[in-house]
């Protein structure tokens, strides 16, 4: 499983700290030091920073693989992201941009953040929801999913989101698994200037689940949709009566705060559980240390609220320090290529996160469009969800960050609820490299049986102990937690191949059921693929593994090229050559595929397993999470 990877050499870009005023925690090394010597007194130092109703009486119970953080503790996490900001100065800043697909806005401050957040959660008791009752949201981009959010938090409730986008079995299926007694929805969202109707994908989703007791639905085109039955309710008839206040619900530490089904690129869907003490301390912790947000800050985090990033990254995290969020309905090419770049200039936006496929996107389109435009504002851009390729990275540092400003490559997972390994703001940027843990992180490339691999030495990624905002469980399987943790010597395995350059810097080389194994060597997808977009021809890249009766396996690549290109026999034999070049002749891909577009999941993940089924022939298993 682990073998040799020569690193080839990669620039470092070191960003000047003076520029915009970059304020990380101080020295990383002594930190990450102290954090890993003593870990309870360091996150029981960021747990300070927080208000808690009542404080904890132990910082960490660990009865693996079972962790209590913060037992004894009494709080609500809405108290964090709305009540200390309304009874303090913040009181009257702006909490919400929204933008929607037609450019119209709606803001709303911190109070008034706080008085619809309030009067939903009161329209939810009034339906008799109460504390660990779960609700499903099925919401398009609109400022009533953050408030329904926060409402369902206020009262206890627990969250599950799923994506307006899945199909009505994918949403069946995650209604049915967490027994959700009422579903959030609105009449439809709207993208690139069509609407898309999502009642009609609810009324089928909730026939045979006896669970659900009430549809709420959020009428926002005229005119309104009828609603058929006692069960349906409209969202502003609910709340026109209730007061702009509700005491938060006291909830335990280990109390469930949502269920998050993650995104399948492996298999069928897993309900992962978080909980309040610990996913508040994590989501709150790594948006202010690894974004250096500043309340001054616009955040925009282009995720949806359906994905783990847009939970952390969209919501709780920001809200929680008192940034301004931006939120938009915006798809990245209506009406032009240049509307998030237009929205950069219009809002002021200083932290831009987002995923590589949104940034190749961009560099297919060309870097015209983002010229067109004024980036000043932005201070730190961030980057999630996938390997970013050297390429990309260097697109987004010269075009967007023009060479100054700093690129968070963060690498975490709906299971670890926060960022666990990224470089930071004003440390040494290595293109291609996640950068090295965060403190309070204890990740390591190991092999199978959970010895450290030597640097430039390929393993699995494992965390070895627990972190407040860890995953508690899988909604309905014991098992499929307990494996998480027994895999590789009592690690927390999470499923990503990886390298370690001399310097501690992590490389993310692919999941390790995407490793190909070509002659006896490990061949991680992410470097195949970067090395294939490092090629001016092409936009996207996917490679696979299939099997081979001589070399176990042949590298077969599907690809996207770039506007002004176009497949031929003669670029397929340039690109094989390229690869050559840089890598060498075993991770030449044996077969190139030009193609319109790559199947991949809604959070932007290639799904490699639909490629190698569509390849093989056999079926390619659960699609719930595909994009159209
Ligand atoms: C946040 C999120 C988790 C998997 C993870 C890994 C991949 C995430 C990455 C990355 C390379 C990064 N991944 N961030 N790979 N570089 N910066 O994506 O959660 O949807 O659960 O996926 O995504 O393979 O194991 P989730």
């Amino acid at each position: 499983m682990s073998e040799e990877k020569k690193i080839t050499k990669v620039p470092v870009y070191t960003p000047d700290k003076s520029y915009k005023d970059f304020r990380w925690m101080g020295d990383y090394e002594k930190i990450y030091r102290e954090s890993v010597e003593n870990p309870e007194k360091f996150w029981e130092g960021i747990a300070k920073e927080l208000d808690w109703e009542k404080k904890w009486d132990n910082v960490l119970e660990w009865n693996y693989p079972d962790a209590k953080w913060f037992s004894g503790a009494k709080l609500n996490i809405t108290c964090n992201c709305l009540d200390r900001h309304v009874n303090n100065s913040r009181k009257n800043k702006v909490a919400l941009i929204w933008r929607g697909d037609d450019g119209s806005e709606r803001i709303f401050t911190y109070r008034q953040l706080y008085r619809e957040v309030m009067r939903f959660a009161n329209g939810l008791k009034k339906l008799g929801i109460k504390k660990g009752d779960r609700i499903c949201f099925y919401m398009p981009f609109v400022p009533e999913h953050i408030i329904s959010i926060l409402a369902c938090a206020r009262i206890g409730a627990v969250h599950t989101i799923v994506y307006a986008g899945f199909g009505a079995e994918s949403l069946h299926q995650r209604i049915v698994n967490s027994e959700s007694k009422l579903v959030i929805t609105a009449d439809v969202s709207i993208r690139r200037g069509k609407r898309i109707d999502l009642k009609s994908i609810v009324d089928e989703a909730i026939v045979n689940a006896p669970s659900v007791e009430r549809v709420i639905v959020y009428r926002r085109t005229k005119p309104d949709i009828e609603l058929y039955t006692e069960m349906e309710l409209d969202y502003y008839e609910l709340i026109k009566d209730e007061k702009p206040h509700c005491d938060p619900e006291i909830m335990d530490a280990e109390d469930p705060l949502f269920i998050l089904y993650t995104s399948g690129t492996t298999g069928a869907p897993k309900g992962i559980l978080h909980t309040c003490a610990g996913y508040m301390l994590g989501s709150y912790y790594s948006t202010k240390y690894v974004f250096d947000i500043k309340e001054s800050d616009v955040h925009w985090c282009t995720a949806d609220p359906g994905w783990i990033t847009g939970h952390s990254y969209v919501v709780y995290g920001p809200l929680q320090a008192g940034a301004t969020i931006l939120f938009t309905e915006t798809t990245p090419d209506y009406p032009d290529p240049g509307v998030w770049w237009e929205i950069v200039e219009e809002f002021g936006v200083t932290i831009l996160y987002t995923a590589p496929t949104a940034i190749r996107m961009f560099m297919k389109f060309g870097s015209e469009w983002p010229d067109k435009y004024n980036l000043e504002s932005l201070r730190v851009l961030g980057s999630v969800g996938e390997p970013l390729n050297p390429e990309a990275f260097e697109w987004f540092y010269r075009v967007i960050g023009k060479e100054k400003l700093p690129i968070v490559d963060t690498w975490w997972q709906t299971e670890t609820g926060m960022h666990m390994i990224t470089t930071l703001v004003g440390e040494p940027m290595k293109p291609g490299f996640v950068g090295k843990p965060l403190p309070g992180v204890v990740a390591d490339v190991v092999d199978k049986t959970g010895n450290p691999v030597p640097p430039e030495t390929a393993g699995r990624l494992v965390i070895k102990t627990p972190w407040p905002s860890m995953m508690r469980g899988i909604w309905g399987s014991r098992e499929i937690y307990e494996k998480y943790w027994s895999e590789i010597n009592g690690y927390y395995t999470v499923g990503d191949m990886a390298v370690k350059d001399k310097d501690g810097y992590i490389m993310i080389i692919g999941r390790a059921d995407d490793v190909i194994i070509v002659a006896g060597h490990n061949i991680g997808t992410a470097e195949v693929e970067s090395a294939l977009v490092a090629h001016e021809a092409v936009a996207e890249a996917a490679v696979i593994g299939v099997p081979d009766p001589l070399k176990g396996n042949l590298i077969k690549a599907f690809l996207i090229l770039r506007n002004g290109y176009s497949g031929s026999e003669k670029l397929a034999n340039e690109l094989k050559y390229h690869v050559r070049m840089t890598l060498g002749p075993i991770s030449m891909p044996a077969e190139i595929n030009f193609m319109e577009t790559l199947p991949k999941t809604r959070s932007g993940k290639i799904m490699r397993r639909v490629l190698k089924a569509q390849d093989m022939g056999v079926d390619p298993g659960d699609l719930s999470t595909m994009e159209d």
